[in-house]
């Protein structure tokens, strides 16, 4: 096969600014000059310059990214694994979390719900997708200190991601207890997972210029130790790392010997910017320019020239950080980002990429880094909610077609030029010549190739136009052809050539169906009907063989297809919320379709094609409304005579700390050091007057914010700064409004609400206050009191939502939030009445919902504050913390909720909390008001009726 990339439009094969040749299949087994290389252990995946191999065969990986903890209910996971093996992809990769998994130095969970990742595993062999299996240690992610364990970040194990021995002991039991479960699931042992990442965007293996080779001799110890223990728990297949950038040239093979080297380097990049905020970008790729495709190819040469072009991240989407509007930045990374810069990567002979992210999911609980907001949606194409649209769509177009055209995995480059094109503009066509279909052979085609099936022996080929745009193909041994359907077509020519067949025609929206005297049929859509054409696959191979897909046209998702009936019953499964007409492509014995289990009224077209109509959901789902609300005040902390002598409370009473950024005041008061990670602290300091102010500095991470009560009096907050980078909230109060004792204690109260641990090396900086100090008297603190989730990290107390669901508020403390709390006896009122004063409270509901069964139906919560902005909420859904609502300083207002979170046949327990402050002329008043409503933000199917 030839391939042209990026031809002009219009038919005229003009140009191409990359020409890739293979030397196709038949030669594929040939000697070549290049190694062939394995990792030593066994030959289950080889690789060259050219591509993986596994079990011998050449795979094109086109694999995409979702995070299980970020979606932590297991049985939406075949869902997302469908969606992806739907778009054509072969594979798809997966993080670790290991601050998920370990709640403290000495416990490991890796079973109990979505901590037991083995079903991702599984599902992945059930469905045929390679899996690159990314435990960490570290992953960065945009997730709470990049991934690791809360406990991790006080300083006592270090700087971390070295070989300090403190580290290597915390890390060992995880990613010793991650190979071990994923060892079960490898390549090599009859699963799916076929390469194995060690650490993360790691590009620490030289000290200073990469050229000049100096080691960082505790990084290369570090990536060596983590091979060791891989190998050591039953991973044997390749290691892989994915380094942050085209300068850091770590753990290559070809760039060195040195201690560490991984078998297959990868390397990442986001050309687009990773972020929302493109500011964040700027130091790694300079000035952004709006569809600029980078150089790799080089990079490749000098790098790791004889192993294939992997990415093991490319830009997927953005983040979207918490200034950033609400539903992130889609139009800087859509469809026509997918269409041009993925088209590019083959024009480069990248054979790997797995997009980051494919599904981003949702930061509940305390996942998040503080660069980021509840939302991880990430513009990916698998939507947070679980919609697909255009860039799922788009993204799937191209995949198909990697997934069929095998010649892509063995191409050189034979040409690199912008003269190929009379318009340098022109940039992502990919265009065949010598195409192998089967036994038969494309000799060209202007028009993409999307996918081609085998159907009794004979192809059907699918290609994908622009809309209006002119195209010729020519078939080889074909003489004759005809319009067998016409839909949008015009100006067809048939022309006889010396080889076989011309087809010149202009295709409007529709897709054409073509018979050629061959046998061949050539169905031409154009590119937006293409979206809905599907190749689901007989088989759970990966590779999809082509005598064992079948073409179906028409749905908004085709999952999967089996044949039953000795073959005579096609049983396709799928998703479709309308009434749509399908058109299947399959073997002459089909005699009936049925769609998720029903039988289809199946009649079949002239030229053999299969057509029928499956039925839209007709039900109108309601749901009930969220208007009758309980309230507790959850602020009884503040009280001057709350006994915070009880089991919530510990005794801030260290005088030193392992941090290495130092405290300006004593007691040390970082909530790490004591036990406490998640969310909300709260902080007790005892005083004896007369002090005229304090002058309070907390680290809490960028949107942080902090409240202080003085004898119950609220003496001022610190609403949060959306600043990327700000860590810190520094204010001198004033005590003048509040009434102080002289005789005996006062109590200072500081609630913070803190938004997480930062990323790489800021994982270590504290959370806490770094300075209290009266003002206007000699006196100091006498005593202060720390509380946060119940339990500190010494136990878990609740498993299913594992380590990072809660934080230190009362409401949390003593379960207000969880199904089944008792709160019979509070009074009624609402988040839209809300009240008065600076303070915190808790709203409690429960409602029923009875969504009808197999029906896929996504909701969402939309929160909304009418008035006041500084107002902090955090919204708790059968006990799970999936909302942080900031107005104040973030735009996100809508948030999605999955099914398993929400109990779809039954109750749920919606609970609210929220503190309101604002300044209204030039006195403060307080009150507080902020509306939640949730909605359906789609039907997505009808799964199953059977
Ligand atoms: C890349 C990280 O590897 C990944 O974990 C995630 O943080 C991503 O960035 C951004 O969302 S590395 C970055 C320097 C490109």
């Amino acid at each position: 096969m030839k391939l042209f990339d990026c031809l002009s439009s219009f038919g005229l094969l003009v140009t191409s600014s990359f020409v890739l040749h293979s030397f196709g299949i038949a030669a594929q087994n040939a000697s070549s000059p290049w190694p062939v290389h394995d990792n030593g252990l066994n030959d289950v995946v080889e690789w060259d310059h050219y591509s993986f191999k596994v079990n011998g065969k050449r795979l094109f990986v086109f694999s995409g990214e979702l995070h299980y903890w970020r979606i932590p209910v297991p049985e939406v996971w075949r869902d997302l694994l469908e969606k992806i093996k739907a778009a054509g992809f072969t594979a798809y990769a997966f993080y670790g979390n290991w601050g998920y998994h370990s709640p403290n130095n000495f416990m490991l969970d890796f079973t109990t719900g979505a901590h037991d990742f083995s079903p991702l595993l599984e599902i992945a062999k059930e469905v045929g997708l390679y899996v690159i299996v990314r435990p960490g240690p570290y992953v960065n992610a945009e997730a709470n200190a990049g991934g690791f364990p809360l406990w991790l970040t006080t300083g006592a194990y270090g700087k971390l991601r070295n070989d300090d021995p403190r580290y290597t002991e915390a890390w060992k039991p995880y990613f010793a207890k991650y190979s071990e479960i994923t060892s079960k699931h490898l390549v090599t042992n009859g699963g799916n997972a076929f390469v194995y990442q060690m650490e993360n965007e790691y590009g620490q293996q030289w000290v200073g210029d990469p050229t000049h080779r100096v080691p960082n001799v505790p990084a290369g110890n570090y990536m060596q130790m983590l091979q060791d223990s891989a190998r050591e728990n039953g991973i044997d297949i390749p290691v892989i790392h994915n380094d942050p950038n085209m300068w850091t040239r770590s753990w290559s093979k070809d760039f060195s010997n040195s201690t560490g080297n991984v078998d297959v380097a990868g390397l990442d990049s986001y050309p687009s910017c990773w972020s929302c905020n493109l500011d964040e970008c700027t130091g790694t790729n300079g000035e952004y320019v709006a569809y600029q495709t980078i150089n790799y190819y080089d990079h490749f040469i000098e790098n790791s020239v004889t192993q294939p072009k992997f990415f093991p991240e490319f830009q997927g989407g953005s983040y979207n950080p918490w200034d950033g509007p609400q539903g992130g930045c889609p139009n800087d990374i859509g469809a026509d980002f997918a269409n041009l810069f993925y088209r590019d990567l083959i024009s480069q002979q990248i054979s790997a990429i797995s997009l980051y992210m494919m599904y981003g999911g949702t930061n509940w609980g305390a996942f998040a880094a503080p660069v980021t907001a509840t939302s991880y949606d990430y513009s990916s194409p698998i939507s947070e909610n679980r919609i697909v649209g255009n860039k799922f769509y788009e993204t799937k177009n191209l995949a198909m077609f990697t997934r069929v055209a095998h010649d892509l995995t063995m191409t050189d480059r034979l040409g690199n030029s912008t003269r190929y094109s009379t318009n340098p503009a022109i940039k992502s066509k990919i265009l065949v010549t010598d195409f192998t279909l089967g036994d038969e052979r494309l000799i060209y085609s202007t028009a993409e190739v999307l996918t081609f099936s085998i159907v009794d022996r004979k192809p059907v080929l699918v290609l994908s136009v622009g809309i209006g745009e002119s195209v010729e193909f020519y078939l080889k041994g074909a003489k004759e052809g005809k319009v067998a359907k016409n839909r949008g077509a015009s100006d067809v020519k048939f022309h006889r050539e010396s080889h076989g067949l011309i087809v010149n025609l202009a295709q409007g929206p529709g897709a054409s169906v073509i018979k050629l005297d061959n046998g061949v049929t050539v169905v031409v859509a154009d590119k937006i009907t293409a979206y809905k054409i599907w190749a689901p696959n007989l088989t759970n191979d990966p590779f999809a063989p082509v005598d064992k897909s079948v073409i179906v046209e028409g749905p908004y998702l085709v999952r999967g297809v089996f044949s039953s009936d000795e073959g005579k019953t096609l049983a396709l499964t799928g998703d479709s919320a309308i009434t749509t007409a399908i058109e299947v492509f399959a073997s002459r014995s089909v005699r009936t379709l049925t769609w998720n289990g029903k039988n289809l009224n199946t009649s079949r077209t002239e030229y053999g094609s299969l057509t029928a109509h499956i039925q839209g959901v007709s039900h109108i789902i309601k749901l009930p409304p969220l208007d009758t609300w309980k309230v507790h005040d959850s602020l009884s902390e503040a009280l001057p005579d709350y006994d915070d002598s009880g089991i919530a409370w510990v005794e801030a009473d260290h005088t030193t700390t392992p941090n290495p950024t130092k405290p300006d005041t004593l007691p040390v008061l970082y909530v790490d050091d004591y036990g406490f990670h998640n969310s909300l602290h709260l902080f007790r300091g005892y005083f004896s007057g007369p002090a005229t102010g304090v002058h309070i500095s907390i680290a809490g991470g960028t949107a942080f914010g902090w409240s202080a009560w003085l004898n119950n009096i609220h003496i001022g907050s610190f609403f949060g700064n959306s600043t990327f980078g700000s860590e810190t909230g520094n204010l001198t109060l004033s005590f003048s409004n509040a009434t102080l004792h002289t005789d005996t204690s006062n109590i200072l109260l500081i609630v913070q609400d803190n938004t997480g641990h930062g990323l790489r090396e800021q994982a270590t900086n504290p959370r806490g206050i770094l300075n209290a100090t009266l003002t206007g008297t000699n006196t100091t603190f006498k005593k202060w009191e720390i509380a946060g989730t119940a339990g500190g990290d010494n136990k878990i107390l609740d498993p299913v939502r594992g380590p990072l669901n809660e934080g230190g508020l009362v409401a949390e403390r003593l379960g207000w939030h969880l199904p089944g709390y008792d709160a019979s006896s509070w009074n009624a009122s609402s988040p839209s009445t809300g009240f008065s004063g600076a303070g915190i409270k808790f709203y409690r509901t429960t409602v029923p919902l009875d969504i009808p069964k197999g029906l896929d139906v996504s909701i969402g919560f939309i929160l909304n504050a009418p008035g006041p902005q500084a107002i902090r909420v955090q919204l708790f859904v059968n006990g799970y913390q999936y909302a942080r609502f900031n107005p104040y300083i973030g735009n996100q207002i809508e948030f999605p909720v999955p099914p398993g979170v929400l109990n779809y046949s039954g109750e749920n327990t919606i609970g609210w909390r929220f503190g309101v402050r604002v300044l209204r002329g030039r006195r403060w008043r307080l009150i507080g008001r902020s509306c939640i409503v949730w909605r359906v933000v789609g039907v997505l199917a009808l799964i199953q009726s059977i």
